[in-house]
């Protein structure tokens, strides 16, 4: 059965700080009415990469202490100081998350010597599989089949959270690597990720749209295609007006309306304009009511 992860928000108060009760309230959404097989915490859609180390590591207390044992979960720990990965490996391990995962390395255009150091410096004394976060668009990091393959020689790197519209790739990593856990991560793209074998998605908008994406599951694995077609066009026509709208502002404002507190986006993130609380109406009043 593949499996559903929703990438978690944080919740965040005006100032930039941690709204705790929204986040808890997300993690129980996404478990008693998503019903998703896991959360992804403290990945992009989390903000990760706007918030202090204290705050990093407060999210992960809250987030596994509400969804407890109740779905997997794994940590995003990656960063570009090396040694709070390290640390936050830990602290997360401690914790009682099940999985981790590490972005690539970003910014400096690191070799993959450079890269490879890095993921296996992170799992160094951690007792935990990791996945890489492959995501191109946003790192510039593009990793070859060949690199995946000399990664996973780290017995402890057990996969990959691949947000990539390179399909051939994808073909040629799962047919090489057909142990690995390979979860897709452009929702907008699930149904070419299924026909080429992912086990699952990790995904944004699953924290609105987890229910379609499952009957899109589904319907795929029951060879309905024309019917997970369908319902992957539904899902674009969403996730194409939440993009159109700023989609992570826009996530928490469709949230908000749901009345689920989902707090705002921290800044350098725009703050909801009038506009984008139209916006997210609209969205909310055609596509998810
Ligand atoms: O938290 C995360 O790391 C993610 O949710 C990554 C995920 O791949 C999302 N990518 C980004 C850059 O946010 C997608 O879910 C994405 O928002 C969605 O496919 C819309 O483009």
């Amino acid at each position: 059965m593949k499996k559903l992860y929703s990438a978690l928000m944080t919740a965040f108060n005006d100032d930039g700080s941690i709204d705790e009760a929204g986040i808890r309230e997300m993690v129980r959404y996404n478990i008693d009415v998503n019903k998703v097989d896991g959360l992804y915490v403290g990945g992009s859609t989390g903000e990760n990469f706007n918030m202090n180390h204290d705050q990093k590591k407060r999210v992960f207390e809250i987030a596994i202490d509400e969804a407890k044992d109740q779905v997997d979960l794994i940590a995003q720990v990656g960063s570009l100081d090396l040694n709070e990965s390290k640390e936050l490996a830990k602290f997360v391990t401690d914790l009682g998350y099940p999985k981790i995962s590490a972005v690539t390395p970003f910014y400096y255009n690191y070799t993959f010597e450079e890269i490879k150091h890095y993921y296996n410096e992170i799992l160094k004394g951690v007792d935990n599989k990791l996945l890489i976060y492959s995501i191109p668009a946003l790192t510039g990091v593009s990793l070859s089949m060949e690199q995946f393959g000399e990664l996973f020689e780290n017995p402890k790197i057990i996969g990959i959270k691949y947000t990539n519209a390179d399909f051939y790739l994808l073909e040629r990593v799962r047919n090489t690597f057909p142990d690995k856990l390979i979860l897709s991560g452009f929702d907008e793209m699930l149904l070419p990720a299924l026909a080429l074998g992912v086990d699952g998605a990790i995904g944004s908008t699953y924290n609105l749209n987890a229910k379609r994406a499952k009957a899109e599951m589904i319907a795929f694995d029951e060879g309905n295609i024309e019917k997970a077609r369908q319902l992957q066009k539904e899902s674009n026509d969403l996730i194409t007006a939440l993009i159109k709208n700023d989609i992570y502002p826009s996530l928490k404002l469709v949230f908000n309306e749901m009345g689920v507190h989902a707090g705002v986006t921290k800044e350098p993130m725009a703050k909801p304009t009038p506009e984008m609380r139209a916006g997210a109406e609209k969205i909310y009043n055609d596509y998810l009511k």
